[in-house]
């Protein structure tokens, strides 16, 4: 698979003609045929483009403060937690011996909070390339960077696909790759290279989590990304989670999970994730969701099938 491309076309908009205390700001992120609106006050709490990226938190009426990344929108305070509990807690749950962990992008925070949550992990390497989204999440949403200062994380800002491709190997027991969409500097996280350096990197039973776009709004690179990795770890050690989320167009969206040895991580006692949920206090994920997650729908079947033929 050759890395994947999609074209957003998305824009801030306000209505001029209304006056300023009616005016209606809305950020849609969109493609060419469909869009997510969100509703905002106007005002930009952080704006600042880098090398990479226009990085920008608004704060909407809906779901409060909103990070977004080129017109599309990353994360909103109010359902972050079902991204970022569905990314950490099901693959670190079922492999049950997690100790070493590696995330590629996540510059949030939202996925080092929810990882270290699991008090058997031992260190947490994270590799973000763009400086700016940490500094306006250090700034804006502390609620998702607040365990930037945690002292089992190594917070490195760099380029991922170098990180991976000069790691050593069999270093990692879980690799989580919280990028964003594939456009931009994330492009290269949707590349059959950087999964093979991934899979190297992964200790014999590691499991690597990745953001795989959504199979009802980026249909391509989805189906694509699937049979990408199970070319590199085996056609039936690839699994999908899909869970819901408001603020991402269509709604609905996915993880895919590689499994480099034995764990299948549907399997996993019930008993200790609703125990693990009970003492973490967590807003999305919990004993029913994780068997749901790995339920995906006909078309969805049916578009993985097709990716492979
Ligand atoms: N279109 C949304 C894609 C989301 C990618 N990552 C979000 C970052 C959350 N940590």
């Amino acid at each position: 698979m050759d890395s994947i491309q999609i074209q957003p076309d998305s824009k801030m908009q306000a209505n001029a003609e209304t006056s300023p205390r009616d005016r209606q700001y809305w950020f849609t992120d969109a493609d060419e045929n469909q869009a997510l609106a969100l509703r905002y006050t106007g005002e930009i709490l952080y704006d600042k483009t880098s090398e990479f990226q226009r990085v920008r938190i608004i704060e909407t009426y809906g779901y409060g403060k909103t990070l977004t990344i080129d017109n599309m929108v990353m994360c909103t305070e109010k359902d972050e937690a079902h991204y970022h509990e569905t990314i950490a807690h099901p693959a670190i749950l079922a492999h049950g011996a997690v100790k070493d962990v590696l995330v590629i992008g996540g510059g949030d925070g939202g996925t080092v909070r929810e990882i270290l949550k699991h008090p058997e992990i031992e260190r947490v390497v994270m590799v973000e390339i763009d400086a700016n989204v940490i500094e306006a999440c250090k700034l804006h949403l502390p609620t998702l960077s607040q365990s930037f200062s945690h002292p089992k994380l190594d917070l490195q800002v760099g380029d991922g696909l170098k990180f991976i491709a000069d790691a050593a190997a069999e270093s990692y027991d879980l690799i989580i790759i919280d990028g964003s969409d594939p456009v931009g500097p994330a492009e290269g996280l949707f590349s059959a290279e950087f999964y093979r350096n991934c899979q190297r990197a992964l200790k014999p039973n590691g499991l690597l989590v990745t953001q795989a776009e959504s199979p009802a709004f980026h249909q391509t690179v989805f189906a694509e990304l699937n049979a990408c990795l199970k070319k590199i770890f085996g056609a039936d050690r690839v699994y999908v989670l899909l869970f819901q989320i408001p603020t991402y167009p269509s709604g609905i969206w996915s993880f895919q999970l590689a499994s480099n040895g034995a764990i299948d991580p549907r399997k996993v006692s019930s008993e200790s994730v609703a125990a693990f949920e009970r003492e973490n206090n967590l807003q999305y994920y919990n004993a029913e969701i994780h068997q749901a997650a790995f339920a995906l729908p006909n078309y969805v079947k049916k578009m993985l099938a097709e990716s492979l033929s």
